[in-house]
């Protein structure tokens, strides 16, 4: 039977290694890759469904045409491609190109993924958009402070003697870390969660801090005060490698443990408590995730928690640094290329207009010069995963044409005039990168496509064709492999053949991060004071605690976070047979002072609402979260009820164009 080696693409922080066997044309078993340290325990229960995903029966297998009925029906490639040259280069000889919106999302990881750009360049350009859904606040923070997105390998994580983990959830979205948690603990480490809600991971903690949603800031300015006040300084470290030392102490003297009780919620002995652990169990890893940078003060937010490290002098060495992105594997992502990031400055060309991923509805439809007319939509599901999804529906309803590209019908598919079938991980060859562990990994090709489906590279090429545009530079039909080995040749070495025996480690990649103490700033030092912060996003050049724009008082009392779900990547996997039958579905978590405060049980329906709309739920008693805040999966759509962006805010965090996603106060109320 042959085996092969290939990569789990999804958008998630462990990227498995897979060995896949085939049988007859059909995947059958999917194992643990060996030559991957970081993820020795094999795919997880989304990887193991990958059995079910990629079934034919599952799968939208050929373009399918939307009728006046609004029903879909079949359509052969030909007429597909006639009908989307002739719509689309209607609209470009009418309005120009920027009335064409590209909207790529993260569904899945790729070189390749950079044909689509490829392809709208020769079409003389579009509008995209800039920004994203999911880290930039966090990463714009790390890079302002550190200068650059990159951490220490995986397994370095069992040599550090406190693991903080902050608003992350690892032992639902990077199962994989947890081995490493596991290990450090069974060398007499020490685990704390900061978390609004008692997450699986919290399980495993000496301690859990719960935060007021959106006050970590605040917190991280406390805690700096006592290590202050307490001498747990690493003042030969902060003399040599950090900048803004100074301003910063004294931006935190005010910063009691006191002030930081009132403004997260969090006791002030056990801001003294926790501040004694980050000076004394060194050394200190803070595995930073993205909850907390979901807000509108989280590029600040992420600053002062990045300042605790800086001041106890816990970056550069083994077991210690800051566990956020790295992207030392990255090393062809878009996420590279500033052009996605800050757009508006970089010119590429091209006519390019450049419109905000976090608030895609109210910007397309804000749109004038040329007003959007058509859409391609791949990779992503922006009815369900953007937030205020009833204005994207808005905005692509008011459109001429929508082309959405995807395996099955999402909720944004359904809203497409044509929908065209796209390919799973094991129908073209690829290579991709990952943004936890340092390897470099082939995704291969080992059954043929099913039906009709075509790559997304194809369907560029033959387009492009069928439209009359330049397609030398684009993947021509079976080119992929040339095109790819023409890309690794700048690192030598690196071949697919090579890939395919095994993952490898990125060139240069690094075990313990930023172990010369080297650090790209403007200054070469760790900025805690950062004039480009102020310069480029208007804020306060040392990190500081503003409450979330969404705070009380108001109509609407609770907090809703809608994190990610260990059942689904976003959208992904939860509609399965094999996902469902394990899932309880969509429901809202609540605290019983919360619920019955409104009269509410276990297992009533809730109607959970704001001015922007709502949606009925299932109430979940959960007696480890805080009051005030409730809590809601992301990634569940229409077929399950609808998604919770119904209920939040197109709005950009602080720094990087992200989305501001739990920055959303609702109410709930017995639904009749
Ligand atoms: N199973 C699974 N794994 C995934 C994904 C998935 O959808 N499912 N998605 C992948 C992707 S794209 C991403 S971005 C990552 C995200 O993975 P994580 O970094 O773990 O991010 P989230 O689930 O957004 O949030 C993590 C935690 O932050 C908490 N939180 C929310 N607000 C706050 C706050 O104000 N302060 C603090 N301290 N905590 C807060 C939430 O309660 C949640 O438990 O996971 C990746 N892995
Ligand atoms: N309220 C709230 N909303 C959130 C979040 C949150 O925490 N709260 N998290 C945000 C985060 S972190 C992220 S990363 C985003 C994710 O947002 P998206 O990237 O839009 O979401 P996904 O559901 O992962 O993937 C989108 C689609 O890609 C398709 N797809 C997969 N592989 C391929 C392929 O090879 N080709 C094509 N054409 N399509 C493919 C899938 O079938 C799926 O329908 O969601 C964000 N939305
Ligand atoms: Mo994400």
């Amino acid at each position: 039977m042959p085996v092969y080696t290939s990569a789990c693409p999804r958008n998630c922080y462990s990227t498995c290694s897979l060995r896949v066997t085939v049988e007859g044309g059909r995947i059958t078993a999917l194992d643990a890759h060996p030559g991957n340290e970081a993820t020795p325990e094999g795919p997880c229960l989304k990887g193991l469904s990958y059995l079910e995903r990629v079934e034919p029966a599952s799968r939208i297998l050929t373009p399918l045409l939307r009728g006046p009925d609004g029903n879909f029906t079949p359509l052969g490639w030909d007429a597909a491609l006639d009908l989307m040259a002739e719509r689309f280069l209607a609209v470009r000889s009418r309005f120009g190109p920027q009335a064409v919106l590209y909207y790529a999302g993260s569904g899945t990881k790729g070189m390749l993924n950079g044909a689509g750009m490829d392809f709208w360049r020769r079409f003389g350009g579009c509008t995209s958009t800039y920004g994203d859904l999911c880290w930039p606040a966090g990463l714009e923070a790390t890079r302002l402070t550190l200068g650059d997105n990159r951490h220490s390998a995986p397994w370095d994580l069992a040599r550090a003697g406190l693991i903080v983990m902050w608003g992350k959830n690892a032992a639902e979205t990077n199962v994989h870390q947890m081995l490493f948690v596991d290990r450090a603990l069974a060398r007499g480490g020490r685990l704390v969660v900061i978390d609004p809600r008692r997450t699986g991971t919290a399980d495993k903690a000496a301690l859990l801090v719960q935060p007021r949603p959106g006050t970590d800031g605040a917190l991280a300015l406390g805690l700096a005060h006592v290590l202050i006040r307490d001498g747990f300084v690493d003042r030969a470290f902060v003399d040599a490698h950090v900048l803004g030392y100074e301003a910063y102490a004294a931006r935190v003297a005010s910063w009691t443990p006191e002030r930081a009780q009132e403004a997260t919620g969090v006791p002030a002995a056990e801001v003294e408590a926790l501040a004694r652990e980050l000076g004394t169990r060194g050394p200190v890893t803070i595995c930073a995730g993205f909850g907390m940078q979901r807000y509108t003060n989280s590029g600040q937010t992420m600053r002062a928690i990045l300042a605790l490290l800086a001041l106890t002098g816990n970056l550069g060495r083994p077991g210690a640094g800051w566990v956020y992105a790295n992207l030392q594997s990255d090393v062809f992502s878009a996420v590279k290329d500033p052009l996605d990031f800050y757009p508006p400055e970089v010119p590429d060309g091209v006519a390019r207009i450049s419109i905000s991923t976090a608030r895609l509805g109210r910007d397309m439809a804000a749109q004038t010069d040329p007003p959007l007319k058509a859409a391609w939509v791949e990779r992503g599901n922006p009815l369900s995963q953007n937030p205020e999804t009833h204005r994207v529906r808005e905005a692509f309803r008011a459109l001429d044409f929508r082309v959405v590209v995807d395996e099955r019908l999402t909720d944004t598919a359904r809203e497409a005039d044509l929908v065209l079938p796209s390919k799973s991980l094991f129908e073209q060859t690829d290579v991709i990168g990952a943004y936890w562990h340092p390897y470099l990994q082939i995704r291969q090709k080992v059954v043929e496509p099913p039906g009709e489906v075509k790559p997304e590279t194809e369907i560029y090429w033959h387009l492009a064709k069928r439209m009359g545009l330049p397609s030398e530079g684009l993947v021509p039909p079976g080119g992929e492999e040339a095109w790819l080995e023409a890309r690794l040749s700048r690192f030598p070495g690196l071949t697919l053949d090579r890939l395919k025996e095994g993952p490898v480690l990125a060139p240069g990649a690094e075990e313990v991060a930023f172990r010369d103490l080297a650090f790209p700033t403007p200054s070469g030092r760790i900025e805690l004071l950062s004039e480009e912060a102020a310069r480029r996003w208007g804020v306060d050049p040392l990190p500081g605690f503003a409450p979330p724009e969404e705070s009380g008082p108001g109509p609407y009392p609770l907090r809703l976070l809608t994190p990610n779900h260990k059942n689904s990547i976003h959208s992904q996997f939860i509609t399965l047979d094999v996902i469902r039958a394990l899932d309880p579905g969509p429901r809202l978590l609540m605290g019983p002072a919360d619920a019955e405060a409104r009269g509410l049980r276990q297992g009533d329906r809730v109607r959970v609402f704001n001015d922007r709309a709502e949606l009925t739920l299932p109430v979940h008693l959960d007696l480890s979260l805080a009051p005030g805040c409730v809590v809601a999966f992301n990634g569940y759509g229409e077929t399950h009820g609808g998604s919770v962006n119904r209920l939040s805010l197109g709005r950009e965090t602080d720094m990087g164009h992200g989305a501001a996603f739990h920055d959303n106060l609702v109410d709930v109320e017995g639904a009749r």
